[in-house]
């Protein structure tokens, strides 16, 4: 018997895929707050069939990316930084969110975690998706990635026609079978991302620094800030869940090398984790009587560092920010600036607002040499990318939690001093000045100048 819902809905909905990017990282943190009682009436995870992406989230959000969240009082969001804040918003009890007054270093390093997962961190996942899913491959997850994705587009059809719905999205949208040849879909992006023959090693070789920093990390730590997950903790959920953990030969080297970052998936996404110390758990041992007395289970008295401090093992995996990524940050910035100074651009217009590969309707201008594509380098190695503005909005997030930590002078000292660590790391103060004459403005999942 089919079950019509009303509107709006009792409890948020959350839309999502299993084996999307974004929606490991807001399911974890909606699991999170839910678990602690801190999320109202609670959320249903629903999955984001074609017919829902095409009949219901697109019309409400202008977009058919996951994840997407109904709010019980009709507010439709779209994007994982925007639901989170919504909730935050709405939902104030167990933040997961350090206060910028009193904790100024947290909060900004939050901010700057989240922004290095959401979308440096995703490069190298997603290529481990799909060049594992390569014709040729000797380690291969093909047949994991077509279930996976088959799952979604054939969600009442028996297991063998989900697989083989997975495997002819395949080859329609993605040409998989001449991935190499004549890239399309996830595969031109991983171009439009900066990813080639000359430059994938790099990156995974980057990707896998990142992952030897956090174990060394969750070795003291259960979590980024301490014994309690915050931001930082959900947007790193995003590249480790669905595509390091899940994703059949990543999710083997992350389970040979990297246990203790299994562990920490495992604790953070909240789901077949006792054995992983899970937020909220007890842990029992038997007193003289024989009675069982239970004990926090996690590290740090289930609680950020005291005093705002910063664990020392985080640094590292913060210095892959200013190393890494900032250099990338900074230029996309000057070229998003001039791009939109040009003539090619209509003041206040439309920017391309996709992550994973060029905006249909901009692919010249973010493809090859165009307006919107700029030289980077990674591991040495020097490539060629697509200026992201989405990117600008996240450092438009990163610049209004910095003007709330550096309000006091004691907030400003503290972050001074804490920057003056990493290459770079004071030009984070000067962002205002950056961002000047490359404003964005989100409006649903579509962004525009604001010029
Ligand atoms: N910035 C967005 C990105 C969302 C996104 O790119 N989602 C992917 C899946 S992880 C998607 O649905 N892509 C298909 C599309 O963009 O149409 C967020 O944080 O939610």
């Amino acid at each position: 018997m089919s079950t019509r819902t009303t509107d709006p809905p009792a409890r948020y909905r959350l839309f999502s895929w299993e084996h999307s990017y974004f929606s490991g990282k807001v399911r974890g943190y909606l699991r999170y707050k839910q678990a602690m009682g801190a999320l109202g009436p609670g959320y249903e995870d629903i999955l984001a069939t074609p017919e829902l992406l095409q009949g219901l989230l697109t019309q409400r959000s202008g977009s058919g990316a996951v994840p997407q969240v109904e709010a019980p009082d009709g507010t439709w969001i779209q994007d994982s930084s925007e639901i989170i804040d919504f909730c935050e918003a709405a939902h104030p009890q167990s933040s997961v969110i350090p206060d910028a007054a009193s904790k100024p270093r947290q909060c900004l390093v939050a901010y700057l975690i989240e922004l290095l997962a959401d979308e440096w961190m995703v490069v190298p996942g997603f290529w481990e998706r799909w060049y594992f899913s390569e014709d040729g491959r000797s380690l291969s997850h093909r047949g994991f990635n077509e279930q996976q994705w088959g799952a979604v587009m054939a969600p009442d059809a028996t297991g063998d026609v989900r697989r083989a719905a997975g495997a002819e999205f395949f080859e329609a949208a993605f040409g998989i079978s001449h991935s190499r040849k004549n890239p399309k879909g996830v595969y031109a992006g991983l171009i439009h991302l900066g990813v080639d023959e000359r430059t994938e090693a790099a990156w995974q070789a980057s990707q896998h620094r990142l992952l030897a920093h956090l174990e060394a990390h969750f070795s003291k730590h259960d979590y980024l800030l301490g014994g309690a997950p915050s931001l930082a903790d959900f947007g790193l959920l995003a590249p480790l869940y669905a595509h390091l953990y899940r994703d059949a030969v990543p999710g083997f080297v992350l389970r040979t090398h990297f246990p203790l970052v299994c562990e920490w998936v495992e604790r953070t996404n909240g789901e077949g984790a006792l054995n992983a110390r899970m937020y909220g758990q007890k842990l029992y041992g038997l007193d003289d009587d024989g009675n069982l007395v239970g004990r926090p289970a996690n590290s740090d008295g289930s609680a950020w560092l005291p005093d705002d401090q910063i664990p020392p093992s985080l640094l590292p995996v913060l210095g892959v920010f200013f190393e890494e990524m900032w250099p990338v940050l900074s230029t996309s910035a000057e070229t998003l600036t001039r791009y939109i100074k040009s003539d090619a651009h209509t003041s206040n217009g439309e920017l391309p607002g996709k992550t994973f590969s060029a905006t249909p309707g901009f692919v010249k201008l973010q493809t090859e040499d165009g307006p919107l594509t700029h030289d980077f380098e990674i591991g040495g190695i020097k490539g060629r990318r697509m200026v992201i503005p989405y990117q600008i909005w996240m450092l438009q997030r990163v610049e209004q939690a910095l003007d709330r930590a550096v309000a006091t002078a004691t907030g400003r000292e503290s972050i001074e001093t804490f920057l003056a660590q990493f290459p770079r790391g004071s030009e984070i103060l000067k962002l205002a000045d950056l961002l000047k004459d490359c404003r964005v403005r989100k409006q649903g999942a579509l962004l525009y100048s604001v010029s």
